[in-house]
């Protein structure tokens, strides 16, 4: 069996050329404290309406149906905040998501891990791998955690000590052996409450969230023609990670900063943010269709715009 300092220590050249910043390796394995919570979540009903989430359970939870048996995980992780991004945030009238602002996180993600599941083929050309970002219905972040990129804080969002919680998760299955020693990063949320106080729809409980009460399911999973408020938002909502002091004190104080530029804030936004309130279908695709909303239908893209502006309107008027 491999050891995981050694496989790491191979592989983080390449992972870092690959512009990946957090990585880690976990056995291939969910612990029953999450097992059970996810299921009671499930059953709770808190997906909202994710139909697709209970379904493929036996995958998420057990890895199987994945064409080989999956031993070990390595996940990496890629920050993808524009602190220019955030000023220019402040000048618009409406509020969309910064994950959402540059090039599709699954296709970036997946370009740039490319390489990295070529040498590892190359070099254990004996077993399999396989990457997933979202794509593959596995929980990301407890494997994150498991494999020491952070905690999950009481917003439900993994969080590094140095890094904060803007990051994308990705992971690779593989069949290989490896070796871990269980690394974790403590819990250090602490008495702070930052999250739960700002959350505008009450999504949230320590360490929990009610999905469909959260702004990001509205606007990006509900495909019904009404909606509740969205408080302004069109795409996503950053309002939980915002606020939270390993974001907005430590990861600002460090300058933590996204090195893609596929994840900078596009033209569109610097130029003339307020002309996506105007868009239509092709004005829409034109500019998202390579963006992590080009899933959104045009339909939920105008719903959720008309909806913002009745809230900016709202605004005006107190
Ligand atoms: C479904 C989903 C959503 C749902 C649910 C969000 C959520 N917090 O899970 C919705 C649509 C709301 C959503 C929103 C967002 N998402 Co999302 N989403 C996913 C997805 C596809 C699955 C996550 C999942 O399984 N959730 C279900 C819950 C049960 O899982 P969990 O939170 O891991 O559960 C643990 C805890 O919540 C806790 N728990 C659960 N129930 C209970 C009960 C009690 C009493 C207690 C104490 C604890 C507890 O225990 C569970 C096991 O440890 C993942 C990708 C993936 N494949 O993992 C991306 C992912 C989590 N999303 C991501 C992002 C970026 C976002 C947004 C920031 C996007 C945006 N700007 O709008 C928001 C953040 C909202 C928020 N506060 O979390 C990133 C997060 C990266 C990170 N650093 O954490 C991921 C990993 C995608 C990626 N590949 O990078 N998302
Ligand atoms: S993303 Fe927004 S709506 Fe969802 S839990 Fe966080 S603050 Fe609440
Ligand atoms: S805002 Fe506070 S409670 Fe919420 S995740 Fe951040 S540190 Fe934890």
């Amino acid at each position: 069996m491999i050891e995981s300092k050694e496989i790491i220590s191979e592989l983080a050249e390449p992972i870092e050329n690959s512009g990946f910043e957090l990585y880690g390796i976990c056995k291939a394995f969910v612990p029953e404290e999450d097992k059970t919570k996810i299921l009671s979540w499930v059953k709770n009903g808190n997906h909202g309406r994710m139909d697709w989430y209970p379904k493929n359970m036996e995958l998420r939870l057990e890895f199987k149906n994945i064409g080989f048996e999956a031993r070990s995980v390595i996940v990496l992780g890629t920050i993808y905040n524009d602190p220019e991004y955030d000023k220019i945030s402040k000048t618009m009238s409406f509020r969309f998501s910064k994950y959402a602002i540059g090039e599709d996180y699954h296709r970036v993600l997946k370009k740039s891990a490319a390489s990295l599941l070529e040498t590892l083929q190359k070099k254990y050309p004996h077993h399999r791998f396989r990457q997933g970002v979202d794509s593959l219905p596995v929980p990301e972040k407890v494997l994150a955690r498991e494999a020491g990129l952070g905690w999950i804080g009481k917003n439900t969002n993994l969080i590094h000590p140095e890094f904060g919680s803007f990051f994308f998760l990705t992971v690779l299955l593989t069949d290989l052996p490896i070796h871990t020693v269980a690394v974790s990063v403590r819990d250090r949320c602490g008495t702070c409450t930052a999250c739960l106080d700002a959350c505008p729809t009450g999504a949230l409980r320590p360490y929990e969230i009610d999905a469909g009460k959260c702004i990001s399911h509205h606007t990006l999973e509900d495909r019904s023609d009404v909606i509740p408020d969205t408080f302004g938002w069109i795409a996503g909502c950053d309002i939980c990670q915002d606020v939270c002091p390993w974001n907005r004190v430590k990861a600002a104080k460090k300058g933590v900063r996204t090195r893609r530029e596929e994840f900078k804030a596009r033209a569109l936004f610097r130029e003339n943010p307020d002309s996506i309130l105007g868009f239509d279908e092709e004005d829409f695709r034109g500019n998202f269709g390579d963006s992590a909303i080009s899933r959104m239908s045009f339909s939920m893209f105008r719903r959720n715009v008309e909806l913002c502006k009745r809230s900016i309107e709202r605004e005006k008027e107190s």
